[in-house]
């Protein structure tokens, strides 16, 4: 035979890799080339993949975590590919945080020798990826042969994005793409997931349960979490929450499920409406610490860990979640649009709306809210403030609602969640239960490739310090990416002192009035450097006209910020005062 007929009728691991992952519909990778995953990177491009390359896997992996929030539920997880231990374990932090907020990513890394790594024999970039990605993610595998490829890549698939999503860590040691075997064999090796994410319909007495608590309810309230904007179920969801009329809460990721304007939003009334509901619906949304556990004061509870009395219904696809913090009264098991479907059936055409003294109190107290905000958000002080500078983006969201909102910071983050409103589901894209900062970059790279749409990122100054090098990224796939950096010199504020006086700034404290716009000129793209409103409005409006990769670099009163933002309570503070 000659060479050629031989080559024609071989595969390698390579080609089996891509051909896996095209079968199954993923045609973006996110990722950072080198041994051994070079000429992968280059070959996946070659079969008409879309390859984005980062400066720090660590942004590849956000990138690949936030594609898996947005693409989840049609079955497609985000997938980072890494070279091996330092390239690996860069990007495992993304894997982990994938996990923790249950978004749908696959980490493909390559790994060395495995006899020599497990006889610890010092392999170039030595390490047992496996052992150590294990614990941080949901589900981990290796592949040795190539003829395992296809089953490894279909696991990896199902693992990420049935029942509640998660990390998942795929380790492809260098000897297995150069493996060759039959291409008719490998072909026939490789697997279509078959529905990756099945429905899980909820047990019909739990709808009962749930609607005869809810029935009862005086003071009933609808908690979205981002489960709830993940699980793209939003007619339905918008459907319970209108045909109920109950007024709802989103949760950060879950505003714009319904508009943040909607009459019944109590997202302005939010310190009122949590201690005083009697019976709380969740729909994706954890009792976490961003609900304070489901307890203590902010629910009522006479002290920090005392229940507030209400009665919870909870609709989550893992059972175990319920109880974690508090009993849950009516849990309902299964996936959103499967659970929110038949309480939908349940409640028909004759649902008795929710006592008016009770929406009545609630938009009371949201009328004041909002006209409070109103007169801060009218000032127009010099420097700019959150406020102020927030105005401004509040305006250019309302002006183009599809446009996507990534958001990172302790100040910058939580002004933003409270005054820019959404109007469209999952456009806003955040730092997540872990409150993590440094995903600014990769979502803002991976929400532009996955969604087409333009992209404004608005990240603290300290915040974007962690993923800044992506800069680089956004202008060399020429992507529709503004950032605005709320730059207050420093983490929370740019004024606190050394107290002894010596040369170093205090560990809050950055270079003050550094010029981060001139990063983005360094890469071809557009700097912008706002001090007042009309500049930082003209900035963004002219980056969302040319969709020209741009960095406004928006200064804001260094006094203006909190410590911690909104969850100083959560900061010890020293018990001693020397
Ligand atoms: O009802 P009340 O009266 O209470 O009012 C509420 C609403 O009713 C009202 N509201 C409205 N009023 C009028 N109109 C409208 N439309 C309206 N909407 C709402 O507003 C208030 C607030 O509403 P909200 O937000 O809904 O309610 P609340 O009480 O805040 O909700 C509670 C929470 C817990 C749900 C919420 O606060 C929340 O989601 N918080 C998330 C907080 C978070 O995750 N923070 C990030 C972490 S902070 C810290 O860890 C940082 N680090 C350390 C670090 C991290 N994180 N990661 C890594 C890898 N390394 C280190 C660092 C380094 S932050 C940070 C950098 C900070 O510096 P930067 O320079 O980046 O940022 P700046 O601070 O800007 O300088
Ligand atoms: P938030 O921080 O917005 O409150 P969380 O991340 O705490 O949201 O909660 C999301 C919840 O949604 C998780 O418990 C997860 O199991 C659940 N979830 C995710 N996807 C689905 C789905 N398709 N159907 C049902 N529950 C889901
Ligand atoms: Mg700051």
């Amino acid at each position: 035979m000659s060479n050629d007929a031989q080559t024609s009728t071989l595969t390698d691991g390579f080609h089996l890799v891509i051909d896996a992952l095209k079968l199954n519909g993923i045609s973006n990778i996110y990722g950072l080339p080198g041994i051994p995953v070079t000429d992968l990177t280059r070959m996946m491009q070659a079969e008409g993949m879309r390859v984005i390359s980062f400066r720090h896997e660590a942004n590849a992996g956000n990138a690949a975590a936030i594609a898996g929030f947005m693409n989840g539920a049609k079955g497609v997880p985000g997938v980072c590919l890494t070279v091996s231990a330092p390239g690996f374990l860069n990007a495992l932090v993304a894997l982990a945080n994938a996990t923790t907020n249950c978004w749908p990513m696959i980490l493909i890394s390559g790994s060395s020798e495995r006899e020599i790594v497990d006889l610890s024999q010092g392999d170039y970039e030595e390490m047992d990826q496996l052992a150590i990605a294990k614990p941080l993610c949901k589900a981990a595998f290796r592949v040795l042969n190539a003829e395992d490829i296809g089953v490894g890549i279909a696991r990896a698939i199902r693992a990420a994005v049935s029942g509640r999503p998660g990390g998942v860590y795929l380790d492809l040691p260098a000897k297995l793409f150069s493996q060759t075997m039959d291409a008719a064999a490998g072909k026939a090796s490789l697997i279509k997931v078959v529905d990756p994410a099945p429905r899980q319909i909820p047990a019909p007495e739990s709808i009962t349960r749930a609607l005869n608590l809810l029935k009862g309810a005086k003071k009933p309230l609808i908690l979205l979490g981002k489960g709830a904007a993940y699980a793209q179920a939003d007619k339905d969801i918008q459907a319970l929450v209108e045909k109920t009329g109950i007024p709802y809460l989103p949760m950060s990721m879950a505003k714009g499920i319904l508009p943040d304007t909607h009459p019944q939003s109590a997202a302005a009334a939010r310190s009122f409406v949590l201690p005083e509901a009697d019976v709380v619906l969740l729909i994706g949304a954890r009792l976490n610490w961003l609900l304070s556990h489901g307890k203590g004061k902010t629910w009522g509870g006479k002290d920090h860990k005392d229940w507030g009395g209400q009665k919870f219904i909870q609709i989550d696809i893992a059972s175990t979640e319920f109880d974690s913090n508090v009993r849950i009264d009516a849990p309902i098991a299964g996936d959103i649009g499967s659970c929110v479907s038949a309480m939908l059936a349940g409640i028909g055409n004759s649902w008795t709306k929710p006592p008016a003294d009770w929406t009545n109190a609630i938009n009371d107290k949201k009328t004041k809210n909002i006209a409070k905000m109103a007169e801060t958000l009218a000032k127009d002080p010099k420097p700019m403030n959150f406020h102020s500078a927030l105005n401004v983006v509040r305006d250019i969201f309302k002006a183009h609602p599809d446009t996507l909102l990534v958001n990172e910071g302790a100040n910058a983050l939580d002004f933003t969640r409270s005054i820019v409103d959404m109007y469209k589901p999952r456009k806003r894209l955040d730092v997540g239960t872990w409150g993590v900062m440094g995903i600014g970059m990769g979502f803002a790279v991976a929400a532009a490739v996955e969604s087409n749409q333009r992209v404004v990122a608005v990240c603290g100054d300290s915040a974007f310090g962690f993923s800044g090098m992506e800069v680089e990224t956004i202008a060399r796939y020429n992507l529709p990416v503004c950032v605005v950096i709320f730059n207050n010199n420093g983490v929370y504020r740019g004024t606190d002192v050394n107290p002894t006086g010596g040369a170093d700034v205090a560990p809050t404290v950055f270079v003050k009035d550094a010029r981060y716009e001139k990063l983005m000129e360094a890469f071809g793209g557009v700097g912008v450097y706002a001090q007042t409103t009309a500049e930082l409005r003209k900035g963004i409006e002219d980056a969302l006209k040319s969709g020209k990769p741009t960095l406004i670099n928006a200064i804001i009163d260094e006094t203006a910020g909190t410590e911690s933002g909104r969850i100083t309570s959560l900061n010890p503070a020293a018990a001693l005062k020397k």
